[in-house]
């Protein structure tokens, strides 16, 4: 049999064997489930088992994935249950537990708002005093409501919100809101929004500096995959008499690369360009007599 003594064992064992993990809190299944496993997904990390449990890890990366109910995520990252997790702002703002917000991810839009019956007249907030009031989100409510001086009369309830001013619990509601067609199918409008939210990464404050490290790596990795969303490679024919003015359109990430082309008298130019000025640029491109535009996505994007 082959045996080794502690002290002959490669350096490498010990690495693997002490190796801290990234403990990460993710909503187990909901509006945020899935897009936060795509998330580590496009940064090359994978789970180990297929079937989703309580707890996952990666073969790829450092981590321990915990699949919790999106409500308790603040406070187990605040309690270091977890290290970081994924929550809309909306939680992190309504349990108001001292976590950082270290990323913001762009996913789950929302909005909260204040939404009334809409045959009636709304003057402005100051309508709401006096008034019953049901969401699920008190905490920020009331933050409001004392900010603005309103003295309302707050009901605290778990689900289905909007259904309340029709049974007759409550004269208004507060309740998130994304396209605004359940306020509509339920005869509300939307009269005050006082937050808007989307995924964020939370942290706990006291990570330790291994911990630090591990998450320094997954955001570069976060920050590249969101960058190369946020932008498209083209490739598009200039005519050399116009190359300068083209080459202003798209300056790209250093500068454009341009290339002759086998006509004489124009050029390929290669860049990359931001997703939320595209058509704007490819207007203002084919103005400046620019042809053949290809427009490619970018997988990673590294600056
Ligand atoms: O079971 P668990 O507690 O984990 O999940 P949950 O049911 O509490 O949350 P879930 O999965 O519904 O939402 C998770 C997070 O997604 C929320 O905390 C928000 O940050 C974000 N998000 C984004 C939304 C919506 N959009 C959304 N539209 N959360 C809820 N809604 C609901 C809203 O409550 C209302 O009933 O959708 C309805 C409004 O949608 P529109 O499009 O009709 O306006
Ligand atoms: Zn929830």
């Amino acid at each position: 049999m082959f045996h080794q003594k502690a002290c002959e064992l490669p350096q490498a064992f010990f690495f693997v064997i002490t190796m801290e993990k990234l403990k990460i809190a993710i909503q187990k299944s909901g509006r945020l489930s899935e897009k936060s496993m795509k998330l580590f997904e496009s940064c090359g990390i994978s789970q180990d088992n297929g079937k989703r449990k309580l707890v996952a890890t990666s073969p790829d990366f450092p981590v321990e994935w915990l699949f919790l109910r999106d409500d308790d995520i603040p406070q187990y990252v605040y309690d270091s249950v977890a290290d970081i997790g994924i929550v809309g702002e909306n939680e992190v703002a309504e349990k108001a537990y001292a976590v950082e917000i270290i990323e913001k991810l762009g996913f789950a839009r929302c909005r909260l708002s204040l939404a009334i019956p809409r045959e009636v007249e709304f003057p402005g907030v100051e309508w709401f005093s006096g008034k019953r009031v049901a969401t699920s989100y008190p905490n920020i409510l009331k933050k409001f409501f004392d900010e603005k001086g309103i003295s309302a009369d707050i009901h605290q309830i778990s689900g289905s919100v909007e259904i309340s001013t029709g049974i007759g619990l409550a004269d208004g509601i507060f309740d998130i809101v994304s396209s605004g067609s359940t306020l509509m199918s339920n005869g509300l409008k939307e009269v005050y929004t006082t937050m808007r939210s989307e995924a964020v990464i939370i942290g706990s404050r006291e990570l330790s500096e291994s911990k630090r490290k591990i998450l320094q790596k997954l955001l570069f990795r976060i920050r590249a995959v969101e960058k190369s969303r946020r932008n498209k490679y083209v490739v598009l024919n200039a005519p050399n008499d116009k190359l300068e003015e083209i080459i202003g359109l798209i300056p790209g990430m250093k500068s454009p690369t341009v290339m002759n082309l086998a006509e004489e008298g124009w050029s390929s130019v290669h860049s990359v360009l931001q997703e939320d000025e595209f058509w704007e640029v490819i207007d203002a491109l084919k103005a400046k007599g620019a042809q053949g535009i290809l427009v490619m996505p970018i997988e990673k994007m590294i600056v």
